[in-house]
């Protein structure tokens, strides 16, 4: 895999770093940068020894301060739709990689930062964090999937006053309206949301990936067609060699050794 630009991205035992890195613009998402995300979770979805993924911002400060403003601020209407779809595009790879997938946020996860956050499976936010979706305040609205995923988390008032007063809310406040999973100690974000996504892949592989997109398809469908997901879902749980090792080691009274398969 090339080096990138505007992060890095490390890879270590069965989880995969992604670390945006743009101390310039507190690690602002520009074309080049939201096309180097897109180009690491692709090879995270598709290299086998990678079971989850952290993602977090670089330096102490900002884990995305938002769309990059000096970039996007000329775009014609055109040019808006097209940057807003890429984005869509590259938040729903991360919500249906397949694999789970920790937004570990280290400071102001502002607009599309928010909204990059909001597509991850988990969200821990150290104490200093901070949420918002400013963009109305810049003249334009959430383009990155903010109104249809923060209502969604939150519920429709809780995600109606952030996006019209577009004040940003900290990260106790996030952990109080279910934004965010977890808050914690600055110097214990990253052990935090390894400690968690170990916890998650040391699961059946099939059986966790399984569960998360009955839980995504079912939001977006309506509860009778999530029920209808569930029940095939589990159907197919039932035909892998992970459920007859996990019970099997469950009535053997010894932990499981998960294949995937
Ligand atoms: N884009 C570009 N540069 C940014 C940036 C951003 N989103 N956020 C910060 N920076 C840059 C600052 O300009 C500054 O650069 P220099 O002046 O040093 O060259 C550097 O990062 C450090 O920032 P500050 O000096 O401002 O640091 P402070 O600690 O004083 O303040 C802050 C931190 C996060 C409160 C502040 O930087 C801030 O308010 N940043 C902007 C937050 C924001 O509004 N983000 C955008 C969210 S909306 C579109 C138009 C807009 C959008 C999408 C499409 N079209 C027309 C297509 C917007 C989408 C969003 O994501």
């Amino acid at each position: 895999m090339p080096d990138f630009e505007n992060l890095s991205y490390r890879k270590s035992g069965a989880i995969a770093t992604l670390t945006i890195d743009r101390p310039k613009a507190l690690n602002a998402l520009n074309q080049a940068t939201l096309a180097e995300i897109q180009r690491a979770m692709q090879d995270a979805a598709s290299d086998p020894s990678v079971h989850g993924v952290i993602v977090t911002g670089a330096g102490g400060k900002a884990f995305v301060a938002g769309a990059d403003i000096t970039e996007i601020a000329s775009a014609s209407p055109q040019e808006a739709q097209a940057f807003t779809r890429h984005g869509q595009a590259v938040f729903d790879l991360v919500e249906t990689l397949g694999k789970p997938v920790i937004a570990a946020v280290n400071g102001y996860a502002l607009g599309g930062g928010c909204e990059l956050a909001m597509a991850c499976t988990l969200r821990i936010a150290a104490e200093n964090a901070s949420f918002g979706q400013p963009e109305v305040k810049l003249g334009v609205m959430p383009g990155f999937g903010g109104t249809q995923r923060l209502p969604r988390l939150v519920g429709k008032g809780p995600a109606m006053q952030i996006i019209l007063t577009a004040e940003n809310i900290d990260a106790r406040e996030a952990h109080r309206i279910g934004l965010v999973n977890e808050v914690v100690e600055p110097a214990r974000l990253m052990t935090r949301a390894e400690e968690i996504l170990l916890r998650i892949i040391a699961n059946a592989p099939l059986a966790v990936r399984l569960a998360m997109e009955a839980v995504n398809h079912g939001l977006d469908a309506g509860q009778a067609q999530g029920l209808a997901l569930e029940s095939v879902s589990f159907a197919l749980c039932a035909g892998t060699e992970d459920k007859r090792e996990g019970t099997t080691a469950f009535l053997e009274r010894r932990p499981p050794r998960f294949s995937g398969r």
